[in-house]
């Protein structure tokens, strides 16, 4: 495999011409204690066994817990894989015009930004936030997304909503940003009916102790009854407590005594499994974040809330990553990984996700964040990809009866018959036999009995499939996605 060479040190110039490191396998680095507010320089050169690739030099800046936002700087205009500069911004308050935000650094065209921060404010009352971009934006106060504008051309300022928002207490605050091409602006400006509109006072922020970006997301309705519920982590603690539970005043004033505290998980595992919840109801949660050799520790989090739906999730698709494993090692929970489709047979032309990250479908939704991308070839050949399930495997429970699943087509695609099969035998065919040509999403529901001579109560896999079981033919191409695949009780 490939080896590395890094280099670091607290300048620039050191770090960019050092040369004549000797190259191994490690991929971390322990650079030793830190001095808070420095800035830090690093590289890692590639050596393939015949070449050296010598790399980008990389900066960060150590925090300090007084004032401003983490900004995390990318070279790209997705917010893409690691951010090559991480530093803390005072506020967001930014004019580069033509030029780039660390010219050593980031290019002056084509780059992103993602602020972190936190802040109180000082009177319960509405608040409306005006980000004021050049190019793309999104906002989200206290969890919330506010501002969608991505895809903004030119400088422009956007006006959120008002937010009630109540003194005294701690707001999460996040801006994503890019820069396209020309000039690049970038400013967040706040007013209330107590607040003349400016921009956001810089010394009011505060890096982002508590923990954030809960997910499933702050108010998410219809979530499965086994979700695994993740954020991020504050950016001081060492472990976070979790509590949760079903009444909203318990959750927040719970401590480690209460039965609502729940589990303390290490600093690098920001999730916690609850296990399978109640139908159809409102469970609140709320993160600590802790460190033992902090005076200010324990950061009290947010009381966050979701609701269950009243269905069992066999997939939503929101759940699969893009972590490539090792060589020669299995993926784990890229979506193919658990979805068996054809690649590399010649009897089954189904492809499922992208061939780059995010390997599950992200623009082409039906809900949540990711669907499943699935392109068919039945050329001569028949098309099937194929989950193992491992929950629910008991379709019985809860008293369901009907399978639903969302899907839609193209009117490009060739038509091809669409099927579901339980157990790999028990099939089940759309009526409609251009199913696939239909381009809005469409539920179709199928009366479980209907999946003849399965063991309901141990189901073991489903498949997804076009064209005629076990007779392939001379048909056609296409692309579709689904998502939202669920058991329902009767009506
Ligand atoms: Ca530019
Ligand atoms: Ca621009
Ligand atoms: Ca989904």
């Amino acid at each position: 495999g490939l080896m590395h060479t890094i280099y670091f040190a607290e300048d620039y110039e050191t770090v960019k011409n050092a040369a004549g490191g000797v190259p191994d396998m490690q991929t971390t680095h322990n650079p030793g204690p830190l001095e808070l507010g420095k800035t830090y320089y690093w590289r890692v050169d590639e050596f393939d066994g015949a070449a050296t690739h010598t790399g980008d030099v990389w900066s960060f800046t150590v925090t300090t817990p007084t004032g401003g936002l983490k900004g995390m700087y990318y070279s790209n205009r997705d917010l893409a894989g690691w951010p090559v500069l991480v530093r803390m911004d005072s506020g967001i308050d930014f004019d580069w015009g033509a030029d780039s935000p660390e010219p050593n650094t980031i290019s002056a065209d084509e780059f992103s930004v993602r602020w972190i921060g936190e802040r109180e404010v000082a009177f319960s009352e509405p608040y409306t936030f005006y980000p004021h971009v050049d190019n793309g934006v999104r906002l989200w106060v206290d969890n919330k997304q506010i501002i969608d504008a991505w895809e903004n051309p030119a400088v422009f300022e956007y006006k959120s909503v008002g937010i009630d928002l109540v003194a005294g207490r701690r707001y999460s605050i996040v801006m994503e940003y890019h820069e396209r091409d020309g000039t690049a602006l970038a400013r967040l400006s706040w007013e209330s009916p107590s607040t003349a509109k400016q921009i956001i006072p810089q010394a009011a922020f505060s890096p982002p102790m508590r923990a954030s970006r809960p997910k499933p997301p702050n108010g998410e309705t219809d979530v499965r009854n086994m979700p695994v519920l993740s954020w991020l982590a504050g950016d001081y603690a060492d472990s976070h407590e979790v509590y949760l539970g079903t009444d909203e005043d318990a959750v927040k004033n719970a401590d480690k005594n209460s039965p609502e505290y729940k589990d303390t998980r290490a600093r690098g595992d920001e999730s916690y499994d609850p296990g399978k919840l109640a139908w159809a109801t409102t469970y609140y949660w709320r993160v600590d974040e802790v460190n033992s050799a902090d005076p200010d520790s324990p950061w009290t989090g947010s009381v966050w809330s979701f609701s269950t739906g009243a269905f069992l999730v066999v997939d939503d698709f929101e759940y699969y990553d893009d972590i490539d494993p090792a060589p020669g090692e299995p993926g784990i929970n890229r979506i193919f990984d658990k979805w068996i489709d054809g690649y590399g047979t010649t009897t089954n032309g189904a492809l499922i996700g992208n061939a780059l990250p995010p390997y599950a479908e992200q623009s082409v939704v039906h809900s949540g964040a990711q669907s499943m991308n699935y392109a068919y070839d039945n050329t001569g050949k028949t098309s099937e990809a194929t989950l193992t399930l491992v929950y629910p495997k008991d379709w019985t429970e809860e008293g369901v009866t009907k399978l639903s699943l969302w899907f839609i087509g193209d009117p490009g695609n060739s038509p091809e018959r669409m099927s579901v099969a339980l157990d790999g035998t028990a099939v089940v065919y759309h009526d409609d036999l251009n199913v696939t040509q239909i381009d809005t999403w469409t539920e179709w529901v199928i009366d479980l009995t209907r999946f003849a001579g399965v063991n309901l109560a141990n189901v073991n896999t489903i498949t997804i499939g076009f064209g005629t079981k076990n007779s392939p033919a001379a048909g056609g191409t296409g692309q579709m996605y689904f998502d939202d695949i669920r058991l329902y009780r009767p009506n």
